[in-house]
Formats: structure tokens, sequence, C-alpha cells
């Protein structure tokens, strides 16, 4: 495994990142404003004990940590979580190599802040906004998610962020709105795999609007208690946890409200082989391999995969009347 980025070097003992990293404003902003929120919320017992605890060497702090781990929410999996290690160095973000360890060995070169994401379309309040402004319209909540890739491999990660739900409703789509359109930040200076053509840059994903207003459609801006690792798509990135892992995309820059379908990165590619909606699902065998069963990282046995990665008792509804296998 190549040497990673220094942002991560040491990540397990010291995840507080001081001042001296290139990165350290963003996560100085960030901890103040999930500090804020904690403090809101402390008496609920809910909120971000993940993001605030102190993990460090000693058998005292781990314990701590341990005991104020909070409590699971009702969209939240109990199953164990990934590791941090593999969450951050076994990754997919082409904008940054083909391999799994590119993106955390590449990715040190992503500029997360300033940030700003464009917002624009069928919304009565169409405006480009600044990350942390965006960030501080909600409080942050955690999501333990399962994550299904649909090279059918899976993890289970912890999130941070806040519901797609939310920020669709403070723009106020139009009448007109059926889709929410998603963009990542196109440039190859500080992403280099964008020099190579083995995708149509930018990296665009797409939702229709009533899967992006369900409460499990989420925007993710941490991952276990910290900031989200440039390889896991900081600063913005989306987690839609019923859907193989290539609709949640990472480093978003431009969200768009739209009347048409757009046209999706991964189904632009290779039509036959990923669709616009790419539920989960273990009834339809992508081309050239199975999609009955899934390697969970971290496990030996191979694990069965479930319809719409277990979520279905929430979202099969969405799908009333569609053929899954027309529309895979
Ligand atoms: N912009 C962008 N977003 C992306 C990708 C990508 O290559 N570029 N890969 C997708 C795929 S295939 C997967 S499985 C997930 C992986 O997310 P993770 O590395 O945080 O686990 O990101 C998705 N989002
Ligand atoms: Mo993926």
């Amino acid at each position: 495994m190549a040497k990673l980025p220094r942002q991560l070097e040491g990540e397990e003992v010291a995840p507080l990142a001081t001042d001296t990293e290139p990165q350290g404003h963003t996560r100085r902003e960030f901890l103040r404003s999930a500090t804020l929120f904690t403090a809101t919320v402390a008496g609920l017992g809910g909120g971000l004990e993940l993001l605030t605890r102190r993990p460090s060497g000693t058998a005292e702090a781990q314990a701590a940590a341990v005991t104020r781990k909070r409590a699971l929410g009702p969209y939240d999996t109990s199953e164990p979580v990934t590791s941090y290690q593999a969450m951050t160095t076994y990754n997919n973000f082409y904008e940054f190599g083909l391999g799994k360890d590119d993106p955390s060995r590449n990715a040190g070169s992503l500029r997360t802040r300033p940030w700003t994401i464009k917002i624009d379309g069928e919304v009565r309040r169409p405006q480009t906004v600044d990350i942390d402004t965006l960030q501080s319209w909600f409080p942050l909540e955690d999501r333990v998610y399962r994550m299904r890739c649909v090279e059918a491999w899976s993890m289970v990660m912890p999130w941070m962020g806040f519901p797609l739900a939310a920020l669709i409703r403070r723009l106020e789509p139009t009448g007109k709105a059926k889709y929410v359109k998603f963009t990542t930040l196109q440039d190859p200076k500080q992403m280099p795999g964008q020099r190579s053509g083995v995708l149509d840059w930018p990296y665009v994903e797409a939702l229709r609007l009533d899967e992006a207003l369900h409460p499990l459609a989420f925007m993710a801006v941490g991952l276990d208690g910290k900031i989200l690792p440039n390889q896991n798509g900081a600063p913005l990135r989306l987690v839609i946890p019923w859907k193989y892992g290539f609709k949640n995309i990472k480093s978003i820059v431009r969200i768009s409200l739209v009347s048409e379908r757009p046209k999706t990165t991964w189904a632009l590619a290779a039509p036959d082989e990923y669709g616009f909606y790419a539920n989960v699902n273990p009834a339809v065998d992508h081309p050239r391999w199975s999609q009955a069963t899934e390697r969970r990282i971290g496990e030996v046995a191979r694990r069965k995969t479930l319809p719409f990665n277990g979520y279905a008792d929430a979202v099969a509804g969405l799908y009333k009347g569609l053929d899954l296998r027309r529309n895979f």
C-alpha cells in the first residue's frame, strides 16, 4: 500500500488537526460550527459526540470514546462500522485515478476551501453559496449507512451531514422541478485523473425529485466524526444508501433543479451496464458479474445482497409501478 497523504497520517491517534496543516483552517471552522450544534442538542442525547470526542492513544480516552458513542437513530444500521483505514484508502474517485488507493494518494491536490456551490434551475432562490454558509444552514446529523458499490463490495460508513430534503426545501423548487442534478468540480490541475478520457468530465449524477426528498437521502460533510477526507468527496458529497455507490457523487460544485431527466456519467459511459436508477437489486445482474452477493470489506464470507441494499421498507414505495428490470 502506498504512503498516505500527510493529512491522514496518524489520523487514528490525532484526528483533530492542527493549524499547520493545509486543511487546518477548514477543520477548525468545521469543528467550531459542529461544537455549536452539539451545545444545542446535548440535552437530547444525539448529535456529534463522534465529532467532538478526542481519541488519543490512551486507554482512558478510548474508553471515553466508546461510552460516549451515541445511540443509533431510526435510519442507522447496527452492523459493524468498516475500519476508518479501509473507508479512506479503498475508494472510487476516478478524478484521482482508477486504482482503489489512488484517491487517498492523489487527492491532496484538491483545495476544498474556499469552495462554492452554484444552485440554479427551477428554484425560487438560485444562488452561489459558500460551503461553510451552506453547512451552517442545517444542524449536522450522524447516519450509519450501508454502502454497496456496483462492483459487489460493500462497507458500513458513519456519515455526518444533513438531509438533502432540508436543502431542497430551502431552495424552494418551482412546479417545473422534476429532477435534481449534481455536478463534480472540473479542474484537471487539481484532479489529475481528468487529464484522461476514461469518463466524460465533469462527473454528473441525478435523482428524481421525490427520491431526493426521501429522508434517507443525505448530504455528507464528515465521516466518522471528522471532516470528510478529500478522497471521500470533500467538501460535500451525496449519500443515497439504497442505490449503487456511483450515485454518491463527490466534491459537488453545482446543484440544479431541472424538468428533464439529466444524462448521468456512468449511464452515458456504458448504458447497458449502468442505469439511471441504479437501485441495489440482487435480482438484476450486471452484464459481467452477479449482483446476488457482495464482499463486505473486513469480512471473509460473502453476504447476500438485499433489495434496495436493505432499505426496501423505507424506499420500495418510490418505485411502485416501475419495472425494475427495465429501469435498472
Ligand atoms: N465525482 C465522483 N464521484 C464518485 C465517483 C467518482 O469516480 N467520481 N465514484 C463513485 C463510486 S463508483 C463509488 S462506489 C463511491 C465511493 O465512495 P467512497 O470512496 O467514499 O467509499 O463514490 C462515487 N462517487
Ligand atoms: Mo462504485
